[in-house]
């Protein structure tokens, strides 16, 4: 079996989703920093990797994929044992409301380049990079509280054991605490992150456990 590489960066939430999946997986894999602090993202080598110059890629299987969602489905359809999604499509429907409410609406509208962007052309700096993710992170994760308003949540988005979007709401909370977002109104979120924090597949993928590339 060919080795699994992951080619991902420390504070990268959809690397962090894909660590999340890796280990709840239990699929040992070799990580490769790519420092996005240093523009490595848009060297020749990565975006050979992935045209896109983003990370996460995972090697896996012979073949190399991106996109972190697209990646996650890929492991729970080719992997028997995993159970990343329910199997009553409403349920499934719903699961992956909240994951892409998360990974298609508030991650792409504040990643740094956009939010670094958004900062350059107002002319308001690192103020002007805050008040946007203040602005953009609060809203999309209060609407995320609202959609996990559901009998069927539980301690995790679906029932008893984490899946897709727990997933995606980890690693989505912990950028929002580092932007100093106030979570308090938004118990849901705050109960399912001290749940994934009690589990080693999540522990094991958080960015201060993985810490920047040396
Ligand atoms: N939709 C993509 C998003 C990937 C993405 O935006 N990755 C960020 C880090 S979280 C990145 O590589 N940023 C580099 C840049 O924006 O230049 C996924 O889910 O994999």
């Amino acid at each position: 079996m060919s080795e699994i590489v992951l080619y991902d960066y420390w504070r990268s939430s959809a690397s962090y989703r894909v660590r999340i999946g890796l280990n709840l997986l239990s699929i040992a894999y070799r990580a490769v920093p790519v420092n996005l602090t240093t523009g490595a993202h848009r060297s020749a080598e990565h975006v050979a990797r992935n045209p896109q110059g983003l990370v996460p890629v995972l090697d896996i299987d012979g073949r190399r994929l991106a996109q972190s969602l697209a990646i996650l489905e890929y492991l729970n359809e080719t992997r028997p044992e995993a159970r990343l999604l329910p199997n009553e499509p409403g349920e499934r429907a719903r699961l992956r409301t909240v994951a892409y409410a998360i990974a298609m609406e508030i991650h792409p509208v504040c990643n740094l380049s956009v939010a670094n962007h958004a900062a350059e052309i107002s002319g308001g700096g690192e103020e002007a990079k805050a008040e946007w993710m203040r602005h953009f992170i609060p809203a999309g994760l209060a609407a995320v509280e609202r959609l996990l308003d559901n009998p069927s949540t539980g301690r995790f988005a679906h029932g008893e054991a984490p899946g897709l979007a727990d997933i995606c709401l980890i690693p989505q909370l912990y950028n929002a605490r580092r932007w100093g977002i106030d979570l308090s109104e938004m118990p849901t979120l705050i109960h399912i992150d001290a749940e994934a924090q009690k589990l080693d597949a999540f522990v094991r993928a958080h960015p201060d456990r993985v810490g920047p590339p040396a």
